[in-house]
C-alpha cells in the first residue's frame, strides 16, 4: 500500500536514483492543492450513505431482475450484502483519493474481487454499473460550487473518476 510519496520513493529506490525534479514538482503541486483533496474526501465521506442508496436505487430501477425472486439482491440478506459491497468500494475510493494513489484500493478491495463474484454468482457487470452510478453522484458532489472556495478541480476530479473506473473495470 503506497501513497503518492512512498510510490515515488519506491520507484526511485528500485532504480537506485535520487528523486527527480519532475517528481518533486508533481508532489509539490499535490501538496499545494491538498485542501481540494481533503474537501473532496470530506464531501464524499459525508454523503456516503446517500451516494450508495441512490446508486443502488438507480441500479435496481434499471435492472429489476436483481430484486425479483431469484435475483442477486433478492431477500434482505442479499440486499444488505449488495449495499455493503457498494459502501466498501466507495470507502476504498476515498482512501485512494486521500493518499493520491490507487494501491490501497487495488490491494485491499479489488484484488480477487472478480473471482469472488464469479464464485458467488454475483453479476460483476451489475456491480460495475452500480459503481458507475456512485461515480456520477460523487463527482457531482465534489464539483458542487456551493459553500466552498471555487477553484479548478479538474485534475482531482479526473483522478477520482479513474479510481471509480478502476473498480468498475476490476469486476465488469
Ligand atoms: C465482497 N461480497 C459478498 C461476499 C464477499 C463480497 C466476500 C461473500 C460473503 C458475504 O456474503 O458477506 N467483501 C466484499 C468486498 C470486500 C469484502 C467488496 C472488499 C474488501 O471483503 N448483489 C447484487 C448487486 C451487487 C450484489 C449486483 C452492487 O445484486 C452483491 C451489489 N455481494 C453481493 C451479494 C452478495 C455478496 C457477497 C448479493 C451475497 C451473495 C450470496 O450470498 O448469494
Amino acid at each position: 500500500m503506497f501513497d503518492a510519496f512512498t510510490r515515488v520513493v519506491s520507484q526511485a529506490d528500485a532504480r537506485g536514483e535520487y528523486l527527480s525534479s519532475s517528481q518533486l514538482d508533481a508532489l509539490s503541486a499535490m501538496v499545494s492543492d491538498s485542501n481540494k483533496r481533503m474537501d473532496a474526501v470530506n464531501r464524499i465521506t459525508g454523503n456516503a450513505s446517500t451516494i450508495v442508496a441512490n446508486a443502488a436505487r438507480g441500479l435496481f430501477a434499471e435492472q429489476p431482475q436483481l430484486i425479483a425472486p431469484g435475483g442477486n439482491a433478492y431477500t434482505n440478506r442479499r440486499m444488505a450484502a449488495c449495499l455493503r459491497d457498494m459502501e466498501i468500494i466507495l470507502r476504498y475510493v476515498t482512501y485512494a483519493t486521500f493518499t493520491g494513489d490507487g494501491s490501497v484500493l487495488d490491494d485491499r478491495c479489488l484484488n480477487g474481487l472478480r473471482e469472488t463474484y464469479v464464485a458467488l454468482g454475483v453479476p460483476g457487470a451489475s456491480v460495475a454499473a452500480g459503481v458507475a452510478k456512485m461515480k456520477d453522484a460523487a463527482i457531482g458532489i465534489v464539483n458542487d460550487r456551493n459553500g466552498i472556495t471555487p477553484g479548478d478541480c479538474s485534475a482531482l476530479v479526473s483522478e477520482i473518476s479513474s479510481y471509480f473506473d478502476r473498480a468498475a473495470a476490476a469486476v465488469a
